[in-house]
Order: structure tokens, then sequence, then C-alpha cells
């Protein structure tokens, strides 16, 4: 079999691509022995290529691969020759990854210099990859295939399709046939995934209406066997999410011990079967002996994959967990790790490191798999799908955080530290229904901390504030040039709203900043309301990214758990030291005014807080107002409402009038009549105003002609 795989990998086009390195380039996943000298040899053509089983034995290249799929070895000798032993195809062509990152351009036709030396390597965990598995948009067609391609070049050799939202992957559709169009899509994906050496698992849904009667059995079947016909060698049963009959442990063992002894054995080539129970989670497990879980451990075949999420729906993996879970299932489990999808917070975006994995000694062991449940964002989810390949391919040389950044040079070679800079600050998913958090903004958060905690006793510490300065224009310099230099326009259209509220987040942070340090107070509400006018672009990016039609919509937010509170709570304490003393009375406190409606809650609408609101308590009138008085005049230089309790209903102010007045009998307009859920008035220079209000002018009506109460969120 010498050689013929390299037609497969392409090789000179492979190592044309390979970016030039100083020194030893850095091999990822990181290999599991790898002796490279500083010698380098010149090399240009076709490595010579062993690909035996171990039973033909024999050669040199095949002594110490272990017998696994993938495992290879990569001989570079002083004379520029190279060689690859390996026991299977896939082997061979992750010999070719490793070989592709190790060439450094000459700039001497196709030749490329080789670090002289051998590498011999395999992977710890036996599948590792991703299961599109998240409810939501699924990926489009052209983002699987480029996963595809990003799982080969990575040495990951799963991607498991089960999108929630695809209703011929679960009801009301499993039973049925994809269309033509969708069927011919996945036969693409299959050829591609069979190009990088990816098993594509083709998983179905049915608990939500299974019967379990033999001709509903038989239907899973039949589907499988459409499945088979357009290329699909691997399947899973999904049972998570569902309630009723379809959750009996003994009916999903009977009906996968049928589709393994009458589809995958009938079969021959298609691979073990994954399914996904019910009780996925220790949270939701009943641990009495002898219930759900025991009973698929002792009734399922033992060839048949379970996975399992871990402690809860989302958590961290731990090796105690997994060796809980295993006593129970007999097997090891196949981890479907719910990191990075966002599907249950998304308005955040977790491109943080990976961490959370266990590294003991027996780790490797407690798991037959790991795939990673990701974004509904492909590109945008590839920076941690990084760090678990190489994770899932070397354990014990794993480390996440140069993983993370290695990922990111990979990705992003124009825009690295931009994109650094952008990561840091958007890795945790906000607090949660599930309570799984990551960290975020690590590097500057002690020094955020000591800032705000200077600030609250009126303190300033000049070399805190300036960090933290540095740091917040480190952000906002970092968006124009993601914009200009990531060439990926499909990453760009997945976190394009993000980029743009961090770049406001950036320019929010260093006005606040400048406020705090200013000692005269009028340049210190310069600066304020500037920080503000950042703060409410952030707010006006994220509406109008919630109203583009999609499957499911989300706010935007960024910075969120260390540097947007950070800058609310220092324009807050600024506005509270800064407006008294510009004015000679004590501390602004804004109160609410309200005609019709009721006053109950209504300093909700002026707490800062833009996650709470007022109902108006009654239908909304032409008339009718929202403000707030300030109880004094005060240099205002914009103005804005927030209206309706969450982003989705429609209990606003159709059309209506911002308006000022300074002695509290006269008002004056500010700026034209205006309508939607959020409403703005900017002037160049600060005027004074004692209060503002919102008049409503056309209330709001429901598709049946009544007016609606209002919700005001913020003014
Ligand atoms: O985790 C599992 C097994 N099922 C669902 C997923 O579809 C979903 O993406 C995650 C995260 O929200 N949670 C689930 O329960």
């Amino acid at each position: 079999m010498n050689g013929f795989q390299l037609l497969q990998c392409g090789f000179g086009v492979a190592v044309l691509l390979a970016a030039p390195v100083m020194g030893a380039p850095a091999v990822y996943p990181v290999p599991q022995q790898s002796k490279l000298s500083s010698q380098t040899a010149a090399f240009s053509g076709k490595p010579s290529v062993v690909v035996r089983s171990a039973r033909t034995q024999g050669d040199k290249l095949l002594a110490g691969v272990p017998e696994k799929s993938g495992a290879y070895k990569l001989v570079v000798s002083s004379q520029g020759k190279v060689g690859i032993g390996a026991h299977d195809e896939r082997g061979a062509f992750y010999a070719m990854q490793t070989l592709r990152q190790l060439g450094k351009k000459t700039g001497n036709g196709d030749a490329v210099m080789l670090p002289v030396g051998e590498i011999t390597d395999w992977p710890d965990i036996e599948f590792r990859g991703t299961v599109e598995g998240f409810y939501g948009t699924p990926w489009s067609h052209e983002a699987r295939l480029s996963q595809l391609r990003f799982y080969g070049q990575n040495k990951m050799n799963t991607y498991i399709y089960g999108p929630k939202d695809d209703p011929y992957h679960s009801s009301p559709h499993w039973r049925d046939p994809y269309p033509a169009d969708q069927a011919a899509q996945i036969k693409e994906l299959v050829k591609v995934a069979r190009e990088n050496h990816v098993d594509f698992v083709w998983a179905i849904h049915p608990g939500k209406d299974i019967k379990w009667t033999e001709e509903d059995m038989n239907n899973v079947i039949k589907k499988f066997e459409m499945m088979y016909k357009l290329g699909v060698r691997s399947f899973a049963l999904f049972f998570d999410d569902i309630f009723g009959e379809g959750t009996k442990a003994d009916k999903q063992a009977l009906l996968l011990n049928k589709i393994n002894n009458e589809f995958v054995k009938v079969k021959k080539d298609v691979t073990p079967l994954v399914m996904c129970p019910t009780q996925y989670n220790r949270g939701w497990a009943d641990d009495k002996p002898g219930t759900y879980l025991d009973i698929l451990g002792e009734q399922l075949d033992p060839s048949v994959h379970i996975m399992w999420t871990g402690d809860s729906v989302c958590h961290d993996i731990t090796l105690e967990g997994q060796e809980w879970v295993n006593k129970r299932i007999k097997r090891p489990s196949y981890v479907w790790w719910n990191f990075p999808v966002t599907d249950y917070c998304r308005s955040n975006l977790c491109m943080g490191r990976v961490y959370g994995l266990p590294q003991e000694s027996g780790s490797r062991e407690s798991m037959s798999g790991l795939v990673s449940n990701p974004m509904d964002k492909p590109e945008a989810s590839k920076v941690t799908l990084f760090g678990i390949a190489d994770y899932a391919w070397n354990i014990n040389g794993f480390k996440s955080d140069e993983a993370w950044k290695e990922g990111i040079v990979r990705l992003y070679p124009q825009a690295a530290e931009a994109m650094q800079a952008f990561v840091d600050h958007n890795s945790d998913q906000g607090p949660n229904g599930h309570g799984y958090r990551r960290e975020e903004s690590v590097n500057i958060a002690p020094v955020v901390t000591r800032v705000l905690e200077a600030a609250r006793e009126g303190r300033v510490v000049k070399s805190d504030t300036a960090l933290l300065k540095k740091e917040f224009s480190r952000m906002a310099a970092a968006a124009p040039v993601i914009r200009e230099k990531v060439d990926n326009p499909r990453l760009m259209k997945e976190i394009g709203a993000w980029v743009d509220a961090f770049e406001q987040l950036g320019m929010a942070g260093q006005h606040a900043v400048a406020a705090l340090e200013n000692s005269s107070p009028k340049a210190a509400v310069t600066a304020l309301v500037k920080a503000t006018q950042a703060l409410a672009a952030m707010d006006r990016i994220s509406r109008e990214h919630n109203q583009q039609g999609q499957l499911y919509r989300s706010a935007v937010k960024t910075g969120s758990r260390v540097m947007t509170p950070a800058v609310n709570e220092l324009a807050d304490i600024v506005s509270r030291k800064t407006f008294p003393s510009l004015s000679g009375t004590p501390a602004l406190s804004p109160r609410p005014l309200v005609k019709g409606g009721s006053m109950d809650k209504a300093e909700l609408f002026c707490d800062g807080d833009r996650g709470t609101f007022w109902h108006s308590g009654a239908y909304g009138q032409p008339g009718d107002w929202y403000g707030v008085d300030y109880g004094m005049a005060i240099p205002v230089r914009s103005v804005e409402v927030l209206m309706g309790r969450n982003d989705k209903d429609g209990d606003y102010v159709a059309k209506g009038q911002l308006e000022a007045t300074q002695d509290m009998k006269t008002w004056k307009p500010l700026g034209p009549e205006t309508s939607g859920m959020q409403v703005a008035w900017q002037a160049s220079k600060p005027v004074s105003v004692r209060a503002v209000r919102y008049r409503v002018i056309e209330p709001k009506k429901t598709d049946n002609g009544r007016s609606v109460w209002t919700a005001i969120r913020e003014i």
C-alpha cells in the first residue's frame, strides 16, 4: 500500500498552505511521543507510507505504534526522507496533518524544511468530536462542511448529527424520508466526512411520540435504511428531553437491541450504536438500585455506547462522576459535554478556554467518547473545539491556556491579538438556569475589583485606573481589526453584533474611568455622558440584533461577567458624586412620574437596571406620560426610553413625544415624534433639564384593536 494515501491527502497543497513559523513548529493536538531535533532537512515530494494491519506487522515504521484507529508514526530522516507508519488510513491521514504543521516553506519551489526526528502518536479517547445537538437554528450545510474539514485537520473523528430543530431528526417527521434537497446535502456531508476520516453519525430522536409497537420500532429501522442509502454508516438514538411512554428504559433497550441485531449486525459495515438516555445526567438519575440506568446497563447490548452529560445537564466532567455512572451502565460512558453550547444563554458567546475535564490517572479509560455540543454559531465554536480536540487526543499533554491561545493564532492568523482580546471578555454564559458558569476577563478582574473598591470609598488609585483604561482601549481597538482582518464572513455574520457591542463597551469603559479620574465635575460629566452614550449604543445593537428574524431571538451581551457591570457601577458612582457637587444639592435621586397608570413599582424604570420593568396596569391613552423628575436642573445630553417587558412583547407606546421641562409646568419637545420599543434623543451640547417624559400620541393596539398596558424598562 506504499504511498497511495498521499494523493488523497494532497500533500503538496497541504505543505504550501502551512504557515511559515520560527523554530520547531508546535503540533496540535499535542503528540504523545515527539522526538524532533533542532536539525532540519529539506523535503519535497511524497513520503513513503506503510499502512498495515497489526497482524502483518514487520515494518520498522510500525514499531511502537499502538493498534488504535488513528495511531501513526512519522519519521523524518536527515536525508530529507519522510516515512509514515499506521494501522489504518485514518492514521496515515493524521500523520499527514502533523506533517503539514511541521513543514516550513523554504521559498524554493515545493520544498519545505522539516525537523529531523520522529513522532509516535495515538488518540487517548476513541471517539472525539461534536454532537450538533442544540436547540435553535441548525447549522447551515456550508458550515457543516467546514466543520468536517476542521475536524479532520485537528484529528477529531466524530460528528453526530442531531439538531433538535430538524423535524426529520425528531418529531413530527422522524419516520419520514428527508426532502430530496436535504437528502442530497446529507449525502455530500457523508462524503466529505469520509474524506476527512470523520464518522458521520446520524441520530434519531423518536421518543416524543414513539409507540412501543413492532410497527413503530420497525419505523426506526426503516428510517435508518433510508439514511444508509444516503451513505450513512454510523447511527445514534437520542431519548433526551422527552416525557411519558418514550422514557422507559426496558423499551429503549429492546429497540436498540433489535436495531443492533436486525440492522447493525446484518449490514456489517455499520459502526456500534450510540444512545443518549433519558436520564443522561446524575441530577436527573434515579439513584435507587435496579432503576433506569441499571436497566440499560443490564439489558443493552455491551456494544452500544451510552451518552452522559455529567453531574447535571451542563457541568464539568469529573472522574468521580464518570466512575459513578460507569458502574451503573456497565461500560465507560460516552461523554456528551454541554460546552460551549449556548442554547440556554443565547445572549452570550462561550469562546473561552477549555477546562473542567478530568486529567488525573484513570480519566482516559473512564470515557469511550467525548463529543462537544457546540454553539449554534459553528465558526465561533471552533475556538473551543480546537481545545477539545487537543484534550481528547492527549489528556496528559493538554494545557488549557496554551491550547486556547494556539487555537486563536491558527484560526485568525491575521487578527490573533484582537481576537484574543475579544474572547478574553466573551466566555461566560451569564446567570442561567443550569448554573453553569465560565471564567471571564481573568487577567484584568483583580484590577477591576481594586478600582471599584477604591471608587466606592471615594478614592482613585491612578496606577490601577491606568491599567483598566488600557484594557478598555485594547477592547475598543480590537473591534476594527477584527472587522478588517478576520477573513471569515461566516464568523462575522455570527458574532458581528457582539464585536460592535464590544467596541462600544471598550469606549464606555474608557470614558467611565476618565470620569472617575477627573476632579473637575464639569469634565467628569462630559466623560460620563460619553460613557452613557456608548452604553446606550450597546443597547441599541442588542435590540437591533434581537429584531432580526431568527428561529430564536437573542440579545447581545458582551463582557457581561466583569467589564459591563464595572462600567455601569463606575458610571453610577461618578454620577452620584458629581451631580451634587455641580448643583450644591444632595445626591441625585430620580423620581418617577406617571400619568395614566399605577405608581406601584414605578421606581423600577429609573433604577438604572434595564432588566427590570414597570407595568402601567392601565390601557394606554393619548396624553398619558411616563417620566423622571431629577429634583433639580441637571445638564442632559441624551435621553433614552426603553419599553417592553422583554424583546418580544408588544407592550410599548406606538407613537410618542419625548419632552423636557425646567419648571415642571412647561414641557418642550426633545426632537420629533418617535415610535418603537426604544426611543432616544441626543444633543451636541448638554441642555439644562429638571424632568423628562415620554408622552403618548398613539397607544399600541392589539390585533383586535384594544390598547395595551405599557411596560417601561428604563428612562
Ligand atoms: O444535553 C442533552 C442531552 N440534551 C439537551 C441538549 O439538546 C441541549 O443543547 C442542552 C443544552 O441546553 N441541554 C439538553 O438538555
